[in-house]
């Protein structure tokens, strides 16, 4: 529109300049804040790479509503990739990845009650049925998830 000035066009650019540059591209989400300290290798590594990512713990078996919420979400926030951490019977990755259709990268925890070294939650992340991938890095291996995110966003 004419009458539409220079001044305010200028100011809306900025704004979405502004959020282009600080939106988050990868989530990095997990079931507990026990999880913390093994997940932030992958935020450590990201951060490394300049890629914008947010951190979040929300468990699919205590909070899954809240699950459900973030993951239907993702995508028209701007996220692009999904890292979901977890451990024991490791639901989390699997049930973001049947609410986005965004890839999900999922890292196996070893916890405190963790049976055959973290198999547990290896087994429950990698065996998903078919049409619904989580791609399953190794256990306690947060980095190698951070490493995938930022090969998919450069494809
Ligand atoms: C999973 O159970 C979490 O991802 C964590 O690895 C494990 C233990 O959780 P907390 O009992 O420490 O909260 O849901």
């Amino acid at each position: 529109m004419s009458h539409h000035g220079p001044v305010a066009e200028t100011s809306v650019e900025a704004e979405f300049e502004g959020l282009e540059v600080d939106a988050p591209q990868v989530g990095i989400v997990m079931g507990s804040k026990s999880d913390l300290p093994a997940m932030e290798a992958a935020a450590e590594e990201l951060k490394q790479r300049g890629i914008h990512h947010e951190v979040r713990v929300m468990s699919a078996h205590r909070e899954p509503d809240t699950v459900a919420d973030y993951a239907k979400n993702a995508q028209l926030r701007g996220l692009r990739v999904i890292i979901a951490g977890a451990g024991l019977s490791a639901a989390l990755p699997g049930v973001v990845a049947a609410h986005t259709a965004l890839p999900v990268i999922g890292v196996p925890l070893t916890s405190s009650k963790s049976v055959a070294g973290g198999l547990d939650a290896l087994l429950s992340i990698a065996q998903m049925p078919p049409g619904v991938p989580v791609a399953c890095v190794g256990v306690d291996n947060a980095r190698n998830a951070a490493v995938l995110a930022a090969r998919i966003l450069d494809a």
